[in-house]
Order: C-alpha cells, then sequence, then structure tokens
C-alpha cells in the first residue's frame, strides 16, 4: 500500500441492509451508489477518519468494526479501504450525496448488475452479499 489512505464505511443495519450513498461529483461516477467515506487526514487512523466523514457526510455517529478483506489501488496513490460499522447516533442523511438508499441483499445485485455502484466498491460485493444476507 502506498500514498494515502481512502476509507469507505460498509454500514450495515440491525435488519440486515447496506446502507448505500448516490454521489454527486465527479462526472464519471455522478448518479452512481458508493459505500460513504473519503480521505484519511494527517494524524488520523482509518476509523477515525471514518467516524468524521460518516459524521460530516450523513450526520451521524458510527461504531467502527473490522476491515473488509479488499482493497482497491484508485488513481493519484490513492487506497481505498473499507470498514464495517453501525450507526449508533443519529438518523442518516444526504448532506453530500444526492440520495441515500438501505438496500438488501437482493437489492445490492441488482444494483451491481445494472452498473449502478461505483467500479471501485464493486470489489466488495462478494463480501458484502455474505455478511447482510446473515453469512
Ligand atoms: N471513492 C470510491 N469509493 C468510495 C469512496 C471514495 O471509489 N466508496 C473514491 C472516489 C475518489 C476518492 O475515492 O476518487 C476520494 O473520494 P471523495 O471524492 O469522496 O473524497
Amino acid at each position: 500500500m502506498s500514498g494515502r489512505m481512502v476509507v469507505a464505511g460498509a454500514v450495515t443495519s440491525a435488519d440486515g441492509r447496506l446502507l448505500l450513498a448516490q454521489r454527486r461529483y465527479p462526472p464519471e461516477v455522478a448518479g452512481l451508489w458508493e459505500l460513504p467515506g473519503g480521505k484519511v487526514e494527517e494524524g488520523e487512523d482509518p476509523a477515525q477518519a471514518l467516524r468524521r466523514e460518516l459524521r460530516e457526510e450523513l450526520d451521524v455517529d458510527v461504531e467502527v468494526g473490522t476491515r473488509l478483506e479488499r482493497s482497491v489501488e484508485l488513481a493519484h496513490d490513492l487506497t481505498l479501504v473499507a470498514l464495517w460499522a453501525r450507526i449508533v447516533g443519529g438518523e442518516p442523511r444526504a448532506v453530500e450525496h444526492s440520495r441515500l438508499r438501505w438496500v438488501t441483499v437482493d437489492e445490492l445485485d441488482e444494483m451491481a448488475a445494472s452498473g449502478a455502484i461505483v467500479p471501485a466498491d464493486t470489489v466488495w460485493l462478494p463480501e458484502l452479499s455474505l455478511r447482510i444476507s446473515g453469512g
């Protein structure tokens, strides 16, 4: 792993859904759905960065769990990782995204099949499907 890290949250609900957020920018991915998150800042660990990003983007407090296995090398020397998380305070709202959606595993699969998921985030589909379907 080199360069800076971007951390995304695999935010799950007690009833087995995953929180997806629809991007507004840049044009290549505007309208596509992602695991919300952002760049890890100097002096932060990934969990701290995710808690900060999800407060900024979703207006919620989250408890962060373990890391998903896969990571992705993005352009511009950025490495994208994901952490499991659950909401412990607040109701999520789309502060920076166009919309938010809680999806079931079937809905996630359909969205992926129709190309609605941000390309980088598709590496996590197997892990996400296993977890949110109760595996
Ligand atoms: N990114 C991604 N998938 C995510 C979150 C971020 O591919 N779930 C990418 C998009 C940008 C970079 O990481 O290239 C920085 O994200 P942002 O623009 O949200 O700060």
